[in-house]
């Protein structure tokens, strides 16, 4: 099985081209932008018309939506023991977490990077990016205390919402005012050993190396 990915530097897409890597499957980036200056290739649009990536595509099929595109994958390919199957007991642990960090983790990053997505009028832009900030701070810390003493966030097992909360740390700017993934302990301890898998450092070489 083989696939091709929108993809862009320092997007969601990099964490499932690290599950890609993860599986082992063959894949080919389509590169593209998510810089808001510049146009996207028409044929992401023709198949996700919001213009954002992740977008994986196998055979004449395609999808969006990267929680989504995590659980099609882990589904697919079993044999990579990336999520607990269908009965297992941390299977809605799982979904919960992953939905989790897509509708109100990444809604929180979106309101201070696309301010304009939530306000009315260039002049209430910054309101909303300060309510993005407090609510990284709440959602993180939620995280943070779901994870508690656990050495993954599922438990004792590496899964691909680790790869996920990887790739979400790697947004925090404190520069702007975010938190600092030091502010959640049991987010950093994870994050951290995430970090030093064969594929984060294949994939996020140049983050790691502090050049992006
Ligand atoms: N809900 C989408 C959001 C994806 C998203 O926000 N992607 C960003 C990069 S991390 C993007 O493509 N931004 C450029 C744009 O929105 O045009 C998902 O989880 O896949």
């Amino acid at each position: 099985m083989s696939y091709k990915l929108f993809y862009a530097p320092g997007s969601a897409a990099m964490g499932i081209r690290v599950m890609l890597e993860e599986i082992g499957a063959p894949y080919e980036l389509l590169k593209t932008t998510i810089d808001m200056d510049k146009p996207r290739p028409p044929e992401q649009l023709a198949l996700n018309p919001n213009g954002w990536v992740p977008v994986l595509i196998w055979g004449d099929k395609a999808m969006y939506e990267c929680a989504a595109i995590t659980v099609f994958l882990c589904d697919r390919h079993p044999e990579a023991n990336l999520a607990p199957a269908v009965n297992d007991p941390d299977r809605g642990l799982y979904l919960q977490t992953l939905v989790y960090f897509s509708n109100s983790v990444q809604n929180a990053f979106q309101l201070d990077y696309y301010p304009d997505r939530f306000a009315d009028t260039p002049a209430d832009e910054s309101s909303a990016q300060r309510r993005g900030i407090r609510r990284l701070r709440e959602t993180w810390k939620v995280i943070d205390n779901q994870i508690g003493s656990n050495q993954w966030v599922l438990g004792e097992r590496f899964s691909s919402v680790d790869i996920y909360l990887f790739m979400l740390t790697t947004w925090l700017d404190p520069s702007r005012g975010q938190p600092s993934v030091d502010e959640f302990a049991n987010v950093k301890r994870i994050a951290d050993a995430v970090q030093s898998r064969k594929s984060v450092q294949t994939v996020y070489k140049e983050w790691i190396a502090g050049d992006t």
